[in-house]
This record gives C-alpha cells, sequence and structure tokens, in this order.
C-alpha cells in the first residue's frame, strides 16, 4: 500500500531541505512515497506544456535519488486540467513528451491531477467524447500506455468530483465516477479525500461506496493537515477521525500536510502511527510524537530546550482543523460555561476555577511563545510564529475581559474597551467582512 506525503498544496513549494527533511520523517513514521506536486510549481500546472529546462529537471531527480536512499518512492505530479483540449493533437504530444521527459529522467511514477477546475468538456472536445469522464480516463490511459511502452512504470489520478461534497453526497450516484471507474485502466490508482475536502471522519461504508463506484479501492489524499484554505490555522496535532478499519478499503493513504514544512512533524509521526500501529489512539500518538519533536526545539544559546510539555502545549493550542486539544478545549469550555451568565459571581468557584485555568494557559502560552523565540531552528520558530503571536493576544484579551468581570463591577457598568483593547485587534479587510457577514448562532448570515 501507498503510504506517505504529497506536496500537494497551494502557496510556497517546500525548498529543497526542507523536502529532505520530509524524507527523513516519512520513512522513520514507516511510510514509503513521496508525491511532488505543488500547486503553483509552474512546470505541474500553469505551463505544464513547457518542458522542464535542465536545471529544474536535475533538481527533480537529486531529489528522487534522496527519496529512494531513504527508501521512499517518488511521484511527479502533472496537472494538465486547466486547459488542455483532451483531443488535441498537440496537447497530446505535449502531455507525452512530458512523459518521456520525465520517464527519461528516471521518473517513471506520474500522477495526474484534474482537482479543482470546471467540470465542463471543453468547447473542442464536444464531439470527440461522451463526457468529462471519459475524456480525462482516455489521456491517463495514455500516459500509462507510454509509460508501458518505454519500461514501465505507474500512474495516480485525482479526479475532478475527488469528495462526496462534490457527488452531492452519493458517489455511487455520480455519473462522473461511474464512467472514470469504468474507462480508466485498472492499474490507475485514484485519490479520494473523503466524505469532504477535509474530512473530519471518514467512514468505512462511504469508502466501501466509493471503492464500488471506481472499481478499485481509492487513495486516501488526507487533507486532514492541510492549512492552505486558512491562513490563521495550522494543525500540530495527531490524524484523528479514521478508524483502522478503513485500511482493508484502501489502495494508498497519502497526506497533503500544512504549507510550513517545520510544522508537519506530528502531521507526518501520527499519519505514520495510524496506518502502523493496530492500537493507534490519537492522544497516546501525540504524545509519542511530541517526545520525538521535542529536540527540534533546543535554544540558541546554552544548553536547554523548550520543555516537553510546553512542546505539547503547541499541538494542543493547534490540534486538528475540527478541535482544538483537550487542555486548550477544557480551558476554553470552562469559560464560556462561566460567561453564560451577564456578570459572573466573583465569589462562585466554579467562575474561580475557569478563571485560573484560562491565567494559567495564558502564562503557559506566553512561556512557550518567549522560548520559541530564542530555539535554534529559525524555520521552526517562523512557522508557528503567527499563530502563537494570534493565541497570545486573543487570550491576553480574554483575560483582560476576564479579570475587569472579576473585579465585580456593577450591572451598569460597561467593558472599558477604550483602554485596554490594542488598536491591532479585530480590524483588517477579513473582520471588516465578517462584519457585514455576521453569523447567526444556527451559522446563518444575517442582517
Ligand atoms: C484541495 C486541493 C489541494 C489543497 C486542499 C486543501 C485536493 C485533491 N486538492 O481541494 O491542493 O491543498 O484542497 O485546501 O485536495
Amino acid at each position: 500500500m501507498l503510504t506517505g506525503v504529497i506536496e500537494g498544496f497551494y502557496g510556497r513549494d517546500w525548498r529543497q531541505d526542507e523536502r529532505l527533511m520530509v524524507f527523513d520523517w516519512t520513512a522513520a513514521a514507516g511510510m514509503n512515497t513521496y508525491v511532488y506536486g505543488p500547486k503553483d510549481d509552474v512546470h505541474v500546472r500553469a505551463r505544464w506544456r513547457v518542458p522542464y529546462g535542465t536545471d529544474d529537471l536535475a533538481r527533480l531527480t537529486g531529489l528522487a535519488t534522496e527519496a529512494r536512499g531513504r527508501g521512499l518512492g517518488v511521484f511527479v505530479a502533472l496537472a494538465p486540467c486547466l486547459d488542455v483540449t483532451y483531443s488535441d493533437a498537440a496537447d497530446r504530444a505535449a502531455l507525452i513528451a512530458r512523459v518521456d521527459q520525465l520517464a527519461g529522467a528516471g521518473l517513471r511514477d506520474l500522477v495526474l491531477l484534474f482537482d479543482d477546475i470546471p467540470s465542463d468538456l471543453p468547447e473542442a472536445d464536444r464531439g470527440q467524447f461522451d463526457s468529462f469522464a471519459a475524456a480525462q480516463a482516455d489521456l491517463a490511459n495514455l500516459v500509462l500506455a507510454r509509460l508501458r511502452e518505454t519500461g514501465g512504470g505507474q500512474v495516480l489520478f485525482c479526479p475532478t468530483e475527488y469528495c462526496g461534497r462534490m457527488t452531492g453526497g452519493d458517489p455511487r450516484g455520480s455519473a462522473y465516477l461511474q464512467v472514470l471507474g469504468r474507462a480508466l485502466d485498472p492499474a490507475i490508482g485514484v485519490f479520494w479525500t473523503g466524505p469532504e475536502i477535509v474530512s473530519a471522519t471518514i467512514g468505512a461504508d462511504h469508502l466501501r461506496a466509493v471503492a464500488e463506484v471506481l472499481c478499485r479501492k481509492p487513495v486516501i489524499w488526507d487533507n486532514f493537515h492541510a492549512n492552505d484554505y486558512d491562513i490563521r490555522r495550522v494543525h500540530a496535532g495527531p490524524l484523528g477521525g479514521r478508524g483502522r478499519d478503513l485500511l482493508p478499503l484502501v489502495a494508498g493513504w497519502i497526506t497533503n500536510p500544512n504549507n510550513e514544512a517545520e510544522a508537519n512533524f506530528p502531521a507526518i509521526h501520527t499519519t505514520g502511527a495510524y496506518l502502523n500501529d493496530p492500537d493507534y489512539d490519537p492522544v497516546r500518538a501525540m504524545a509519542r510524537a511530541g517526545g520525538d519533536w521535542q529536540p527540534r526545539f533546543r535554544l540558541a544559546f546554552g544548553e536547554g530546550a523548550v520543555p516537553p510539555d510546553l512542546v505539547a502545549l503547541l499541538s494542543d493550542l493547534f490540534w486538528q482543523p475540527f478541535a482544538l486539544g483537550p487542555r486548550t478545549e477544557g480551558v476554553l469550555a470552562a469559560v464560556r460555561a462561566a460567561l453564560d451568565v451577564a456578570r459572573p459571581d466573583p465569589g462562585d468557584p466554579v467562575w474561580q476555577a475557569a478563571l485560573a485555568g484560562l491565567r494559567a494557559l495564558k502564562l503557559d502560552v506566553n512561556r512557550l511563545f518567549t522560548l520559541m523565540t530564542e530555539i535554534a531552528n529559525r524555520d521552526l520558530f517562523h512557522a508557528f510564529h503567527g499563530y502563537l503571536w494570534e493565541a497570545q493576544e486573543e487570550l491576553g484579551h480574554l483575560l483582560v475581559y476576564c479579570d475587569w468581570l472579576d473585579s465585580g463591577p456593577g450591572p451598569e457598568e460597561a467593558f472599558p474597551a477604550g483602554d485596554l483593547i490594542h488598536n491591532f485587534y479585530r480590524l483588517g479587510l477579513g473582520v471588516a467582512v465578517q462584519e457585514i457577514l455576521k453569523r447567526g448562532p444556527k451559522g446563518g448570515f444575517g442582517h
């Protein structure tokens, strides 16, 4: 089974040295594959017809040598999907030329990406193919046939409908997937992200339906730790929401993690643990990952490092896409419950406990923030700096407000916002738009 990491996100692609680090982590986690597919590498998507220059090709083959040296297989992505005319002889020749160029350089395992494009067959193809799926399958089969003619290789394929939501929640009922399943060569692996693009959970029945319609087990492209879709979040906790009962139902499991390479130690460590440990448990897996991660947090001067409890806090603050870590969530839940009344009673021990939890968390975040500024690994520092800054500021503001409530203001007294709220607080374009689109308690917009 293919297991590993895809560099498959939007935004700045990783540096070569970051990739080697990711290879080390992937191999150490017991996984076997790296997929090269940064969306914003112009060769992959925007300029797929232009052959690689000598330097760029050498960069890729060098990478593959490094990966293979660590026991990893390498797939290279091609994404002609933005503007290809599927039946056009020149476009087909350009694709084959790219395949030949990569294969000639020893890069024979390829991925064809057709994600995030309109699902209409180009005008010029309408008389040539019965459907969009038939056109894509034809192109993918052409690539596989070419690899077979010239010495072999594998093909993975990312469809245009790659999650349950894109099929209206019924993968079996998707005409697109039905055609694809039948028309794609059975040797071609098909990516699937679960019920959603970023799936909180993936269930066995869902994957059975996907396998049935695709006529093959899917290769999971897991966006659980991805963060390219939200600049305010990073995911440094364990993989969750996936039971081990899924593993017999898939042909592979490839994670597409955070843009910040250094932030991905927990993502890779725990994805490997999920795939390899029959007793996988996210919290236990994160404790192990945190222990292995901690030596990276050595301070620049002297002997010290960020202590294990603060490394654990870093994960806890930025846990998973749909959940904060146990400590952070516990503290915020207690404060949330205590703020359910207009004026908490300062004499109430439940209120005092909530306040104490918040104060301790805020102090630990301050300690973590300060120590992070001193670590030798500047990439690791910068990977988290913006997120920690926000955590520190927001928790600080919440504490200022709670302290004011704790001082026992009269029922008519208003919080003196002007004195206590800094001018960076809740300003800027995103906030201005959110102010217009206020969400109600059930998530709908009202004005
Ligand atoms: C996507 C993109 C991926 C991106 C991810 C998270 C797939 C198949 N494609 O839709 O490139 O990183 O969402 O934003 O997941």
